[in-house]
């Protein structure tokens, strides 16, 4: 361990003793700066036998900093008061799927391994959004189907249970942390039809015996810049390859459905709930459906991050008007004050030391649109009410993937719907009339909705204004009431 300043927290356990019970799929900033800061509380409790192998299912970045650091990692929890470091050791081995992808089949098949969690963002699950199906025809599906050396998170898992099933090894749980809706049926039902897809008895027992408890995660965790590296290094007078900042804020809601056993996650605050869909629904259209919005509106403006967003009057309402226009379609939370967590959302938007990008959040728009905005205005239709605020945040994310931006610059638009969305954007031109309904076309996206004029009409009418007077100003009358959508 290295010397460290007294102030930095370290692990309170000896790490020579423990023993993994955890493979993370995907351990990216998010993974280390929320599941794996709980489990290395539940090490310092005693409870060893829950060390985490954390696998990166494409680059090596990750292997490649912690690996000769141990695992080790700092924490950098930023907000307007001093930062708090934290050194994290619950990660005990970095393994890199492509690289060495035995090694990974073979840690999965270790008895010993308990629980599979999941951090592999929405395109992972190689899924529709709006239906929630595995996508069959999707590139990593095809190539598992017929490899034994399988690339998707969806292909490592099946291939993992056969093998754990033919040796008699119990399942592990499969725990998906990633922002979807029912993200426990959400896996369960991609991993059953692949594993159907393969062998139909597979398939069967995919469906009977596995266990994938919903959870819903939350903590704003920007990725890490050189300069974060920079200023902890200077904080720790030591070099971290890769540390990870986060906001004070977490919160963790997990299904309580481990046959196979867990952690005590609730004694380190982790809320075990028999149902984690009111509180998904919560934060996947309150939180996230504002994050998506903020980004496209924001990068639109010109703002580099979601700090410098909110600073502006017509976004900062535009926001509190989505939130508001999102509650009517959330389901009841007993014991938990969901007024709250919406007044403590702006603020967190704001935390002023978190420099978290636009352009960040505005990737992978056609994965996440379906959860955050379109799933809203579904249900307010359904209620009879107007699409409401999703609509302008749903044309914001149409101005963006044009891939110009209001000067007339490229923008770097990340997606792997990408390619089709630009040759729609090119064929229809910035015509807001033949734009907005092109893209709501994408069945993908927007399902049944695509040519409903309850939701094509607001759409038109905000991506009109986004192209005739600009995102601030748009938004500026949106909040004033000078826009109806
Ligand atoms: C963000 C999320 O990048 C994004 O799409 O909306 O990562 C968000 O920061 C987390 O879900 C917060 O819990």
């Amino acid at each position: 361990m290295p010397d460290v300043p007294a102030v930095v927290a370290r692990p309170a356990y000896d790490r020579a003793t423990i023993r993994p019970g955890i493979v993370h799929l995907g351990i990216g900033a998010f993974h280390r700066a929320h599941q794996a800061v709980v489990i290395d509380d539940r090490l310092a409790a005693g409870e060893v036998g829950w060390g985490i192998v954390g696998a990166s299912l494409r680059a090596p970045d990750t292997y490649d900093a912690l690996t000769p650091q141990g695992g080790l990692y700092t924490l950098a929890v930023r907000s307007a008061g001093p930062t708090r470091h934290r050194i994290i050791g619950s990660v005990s081995e970095v393994l890199v799927a492509p690289e060495t992808p035995l090694k990974l089949l073979e840690r999965l098949a270790d008895p010993a391994i308990r629980i599979v969690s999941l951090t592999v963002t929405e395109k992972g699950y190689c899924h529709d959004p709006a239906t929630g199906a595995l996508a069959e025809d999707h590139p990593d599906i095809r190539h598992d189907l017929t490899s034994n050396l399988p690339r998707s998170a969806v292909g490592i898992i099946v291939e993992v249970l056969a093998r754990r099933r033919a040796a008699g090894v119990a399942p592990f749980t499969v725990l998906s942390c990633d922002n979807l809706p029912a993200n426990g049926e959400t896996v369960k039902r991609v991993l059953a039809r692949f594993a159907a897809l393969r062998n139909a008895d597979l398939g069967r027992w995919v469906g009977d015996n596995l266990a994938c408890p919903s959870t819903m995660v939350d903590r704003i965790v920007p990725a890490t810049t050189d300069a974060d590296r920079e200023e902890i290094a200077r904080a720790l007078g030591v070099e971290d390859a890769w540390p990870v900042v986060a906001e004070p804020f977490w919160q963790w809601v997990v299904e309580d459905h481990f046959p196979s056993g867990r952690p005590d996650l609730a004694a380190s605050g982790v809320e075990m709930v028999g149902d984690v869909a009111p509180y998904e629904l919560m934060k996947l259209r309150l939180l996230n459906g504002s994050h998506s919005t903020l980004a496209y509106l924001g990068y639109l403006c010109g703002y580099e991050t979601v700090a410098d967003a909110i600073a502006d009057t017509g976004i900062a309402g535009t926001v509190r008007r989505l939130v508001g226009d999102a509650t009517p379609t959330l389901r009841a939370l007993t014991g938990f004050d969901v007024e709250a967590y919406k007044a403590s959302l702006i603020q967190r938007f704001a935390n002023p030391a978190l420099r978290h990008r636009t352009w960040q959040i505005a990737m992978d728009g056609s994965q996440k649109l379906p959860q955050r905005l379109v799933a809203t205005v579904r249900e307010r239709l359904g209620k009879g009410m107007a699409a409401g605020a999703p609509a302008l945040g749903i044309a914001a994310w149409m101005r963006y993937v044009t891939g110009i931006d209001e000067k007339g610059a490229a923008i770097d638009v990340r997606d792997p719907m990408a390619g089709r969305l630009a040759d729609i954007a090119r064929e229809a031109g910035p015509v807001a009339e033949r734009l907005a309904p092109a893209l709501l076309s994408l069945s993908e996206v927007f399902g049944e909705l695509a040519a409903d004029p309850r939701l094509v009409r607001p759409v038109t009418a905000a991506l009109a204004s986004l192209y005739a007077v600009g995102a601030k100003e748009t938004a500026r009358r949106f909040q004033a009431g000078e826009l109806a959508l």
